[in-house]
């Protein structure tokens, strides 16, 4: 039987007599289905997203597309997808409670997941391109990669556990397969699907000819195909993160792999810093402030990211790697082998977030920090300073020392007329 025989993409008009079959879900909403008000309101590339209004209740279900929405049927994706997301929700809420949304029901053969619905909070990256500051933002960020990253991993697992989640994650072909392709390779050369600013060309050219680059990046790739550190969000940018002034969860994390740990923390910087870089053209008066907060919060973030990070070393650390046996219970610190660990996971990160400030202005699928300015004559340059510090990023990670130094960079690369 294939994976699409019974499976039914719900609509507005359909979704309700569904639901109103689950007798959990139908309880939670509460009334009578014909007063349930449904909305869809997915803007992301893949998937369709319903907002649910009951009696008592909203909610917010979560179906797979058999192909990716942004590009249409010519591009066909599997639905297991869903199967993937939800697992990754699960581990997500045990690792780091309350981040993100609360699963209700999960329903396989319509690769559909029904969660909570996160409100009063928006989607992070519309703050970030309205000027929106949002109080514990690098805090809760740095918990989540920490705590995810750290209780996901053989320092914290058992190490059957954690083989035989990878085993589990390791179906996910498709969804990674994008990723090595979308993120990886295509800002590299000009594949099919590729697109950038008109203007460009001149940086654009001078990427695609660094051979040194290109293998920087192709060495990353190899490190994030085969490296299974821990269980990734996958794609951990500002439009998975919603919050209010005050407030913030993750979602969306059906792009979820085994991946060094460095991945998720890695891109989230590349999308604080896109975020940064396209200010000029979102800000008047207050643009040097709202820009220098979101300095702040890329260098708080990681910070927290660390701090959190050495925090479970000492007080969770009860997996197969760098067992206590070998350390304290030998009366040996085990602090130089933490600092060094976290040194190699800066240097991941680093080169993540070097390539995924590439493909963002480069390949498929580009961001709305940028996307949303009109004139291309205003957004080329800011473009390119994205793309030259990507490029330093990647090229000289080595030598970028902690996240003060990064900041530092990117106050650099704000001030250059590079086009
Ligand atoms: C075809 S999917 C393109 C992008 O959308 C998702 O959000 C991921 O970022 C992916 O790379
Ligand atoms: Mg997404």
């Amino acid at each position: 039987m294939s994976e699409h025989s019974q499976y039914t993409p719900f609509s507005t008009e359909s979704l309700p007599g569904y639901l109103a079959g689950v007798a959990a879900i139908a309880d939670r909403l509460g009334g009578d289905q014909s007063a349930w008000k449904v909305r869809e309101v997915g803007d992301g590339n893949l998937n369709l997203v319903f907002i649910v209004d009951g009696e008592i209740e909203t909610i917010i279900v979560k179906q797979a597309l058999p192909y990716v929405r942004l590009v249409g049927d010519s591009w066909p994706l599997p639905l297991y997808r869903a199967f993937f997301e939800y697992h990754a929700l699960i581990r997500q809420e045990a690792r780091d409670p309350g981040s993100v949304p609360e699963v209700f029901h999960f329903d396989e053969t319509n690769a559909l997941i029904a969660m909570e619905f996160i409100k009063p909070h928006l989607i992070l990256r519309h703050k970030l391109i309205r000027g929106e500051r949002v109080e514990g933002l690098a805090t809760f960020l740095g918990n989540f990669c920490a705590r995810t990253a750290f209780r996901g991993s053989e320092l914290s697992m058992k190490s059957a556990d954690k083989k035989a989640d990878v085993g589990l994650f390791a179906g996910n072909v498709e969804i990674p397969a994008i990723t090595e392709a979308l993120v990886f390779t295509d800002p590299y050369y000009d594949a099919e699907m590729n697109h950038h600013t008109d203007g460009l060309d001149p940086v654009v050219a001078q990427l695609r000819g660094n051979t040194e680059l290109k293998a920087c990046a192709q060495r990353m790739l190899m490190k994030f195909a085969s490296n299974t550190e821990t269980m990734a969000h996958g794609d951990l940018h500002s439009g998975s993160i919603m919050s209010t002034d005050s407030d913030s969860r993750v979602i969306d994390p059906e792009f979820v792999q085994y991946a060094p740990i460095g991945f998720d923390i890695g891109m989230l910087t590349a999308n604080f810093l896109m975020a940064y870089f396209s200010q000029p053209a979102h800000r008047g008066a207050e643009l040097d402030d709202y820009q220098e907060w979101i300095l702040s919060v890329i260098a708080d973030c990681y910070q927290q990211f660390e701090a959190e990070f050495i925090h479970l070393w000492k007080t969770e650390r009860t997996g197969m790697l760098y067992p206590k046996s070998l350390f304290e219970d030998q009366g040996h610190s085990s602090e130089a082998a933490c600092k060094a660990l976290l040194k190699d996971i800066w240097i991941d990160a680093l080169a993540i977030c070097g390539i995924e400030m590439h493909r963002r202005t480069l390949s498929l699928a580009h961001n709305a920090d940028f996307e949303s300015i009109e004139d291309v004559t205003v957004r080329a340059p800011l473009e390119a300073r994205n793309l030259m510090m990507g490029a330093e990023i990647i090229l000289k990670a080595e030598t970028i020392a902690d996240p003060t130094a990064l900041v530092a960079m990117a106050r650099d690369f704000n001030k250059r007329d590079i086009l």
